[in-house]
């Protein structure tokens, strides 16, 4: 039933940060796309071993990002008015943002990243460094009762095994129970053509359509969706199991999502290809446009080490022969050479960006953030270079 529209060529794990002398030792799988004609689910054809990406080695801080940590923040306040839960659990939960605004004694974290489980440790919330499986719901459901929020951001769709996942948190919520998730949007990725949303630890790119099928043969119902701005358009999923007590009715939300999906083609094979053809072409622009600028003398940086680069520059093929680094934030990625294409990470304090002639964003998704940030680099000259929507320069 699983048919391949795309092929991303060679990747290394996208969140993988490498030091000089660990670059011979790199592990590299094949990126293809898959689409099921019977749940309508986009995922990787071949899985990566979860171990591999995520582990005490994993370098992305959610608390370093300050418009995802106020995205949390008023999450956390949305779900407290709309639910009142009184017990929650939160599948990975990073080094904390949405947890902290819910009570310890009364709240739980799943996080299988060992440096990220110490800081929700350390900050006195009992911390589950399991994966999350039907398994584990059973092991906290004995221990800790039922929840009533299950909450995840940007996880579940990293969860390769969706029945296991969806039976496992039906299992363990409570007669009010809700199960809340969000991650990024097929729907938006096929419209900006942002192929970057493909990447190791995203085993499956989540349309509503899909969505809906899998919860429904795991004993769960879509109640509402809230289509989001951030990661460059997600949405936010609300389940729960038939017949609670809980308020019965679904959201028009659901209804209007699922009618957008399907007036777009997203349950149509065709579509994909459409949209492999589309990839192959942002492809063959960035490169020529990148490397006819470094040919004729121009300096370009890329801004934000993001997996969604990862992708980008090993399936475009451009290395440090045309990008001369990227600028983070993030203290751990600094120093370190980008998965595959082995560019030097920098600090941006570290690098005046008026030596250079074009910036690269990496983090296409914080573009006002950043362009707000970087006025001086664009009233010097400086012009930015996007592939979302399609390739621009733009100052
Ligand atoms: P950002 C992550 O993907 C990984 P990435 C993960 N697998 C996932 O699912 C998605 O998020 C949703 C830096 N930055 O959020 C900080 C600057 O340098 O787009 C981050 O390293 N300057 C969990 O990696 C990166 O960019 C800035 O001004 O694709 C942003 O990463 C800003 C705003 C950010 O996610």
């Amino acid at each position: 039933m699983k048919k391949e529209f795309l092929d991303l060529g060679r990747q290394p794990i996208a969140n993988k940060f490498l030091k000089e002398d660990e670059i011979n030792d790199e592990f590299f799988f094949d990126l293809k796309v898959v689409f099921d004609e019977e749940t309508k689910l986009v995922s990787m054809k071949d899985f990566v071993k979860p171990e591999l990406m995520f582990n005490e080695d994993y370098k992305y801080n959610t608390s370093l990002s300050t418009p995802m940590v106020n995205h949390f923040r008023q999450t956390a306040q949305m779900l407290e008015n709309r639910f009142q839960p009184k017990k929650v659990l939160e599948i990975g939960s990073n080094d904390g943002p949405f947890i902290s605004n819910f009570p310890k004694d009364s709240s739980i974290c799943v996080e299988p990243c060992d440096n990220f489980a110490k800081i929700t440790g350390d900050m006195g919330y009992k911390t589950s460094t399991e994966f999350w499986t039907a398994e584990l719901s059973e092991k906290i459901k004995d221990n800790d009762g039922k929840m009533d929020l299950i909450y995840s951001a940007n996880c579940i769709c990293h969860i390769q095994d969706l029945d296991d996942c969806f039976s496992a948190a039906a299992n363990l919520l409570s007669d009010k129970g809700v199960f809340v998730f969000e991650d990024p949007s097929l729907l938006k990725m096929l419209e900006r053509g942002s192929y970057d949303q493909i990447y190791d630890e995203h085993a499956h790119v989540f349309s509503v359509t899909a969505l809906d099928n899998i919860l429904k043969k795991n004993g769960l119902v879509m109640f509402d969706v809230d289509n989001l701005s951030v990661h460059g358009g997600s949405n936010r999923i609300y389940a729960k199991k038939p017949n609670t007590p809980s308020d019965n009715t679904i959201s028009p939300n659901v209804y209007n999502n699922l009618k957008e999906e399907e007036t777009f083609g997203v349950g149509n094979f065709q579509t994909y290809e459409i949209f492999a053809n589309r990839v192959k072409e942002s492809k063959d622009t960035l490169y020529r446009k990148l490397t006819n600028l470094k040919h004729n003398g121009k300096r370009i940086v890329s801004i934000g080490a993001t997996s969604k680069s990862t992708t980008v520059f090993n399936y475009c093929g451009i290395d440090g022969s045309v990008i001369d680094c990227i600028t983070d934030t993030t203290p751990d990625k600094q120093g370190l050479l980008a998965p595959g294409s082995h560019i030097p990470v920098v600090d941006r304090d570290s690098v005046d960006l008026n030596d250079y002639d074009y910036a690269f964003l990496g983090a296409w998704n914080f573009k006002d953030t950043i362009a707000n940030k970087e006025r001086d680099f664009i009233e010097s000259g400086g012009k930015f270079i996007t592939h979302v929507p399609q390739i621009m320069v733009f100052s």
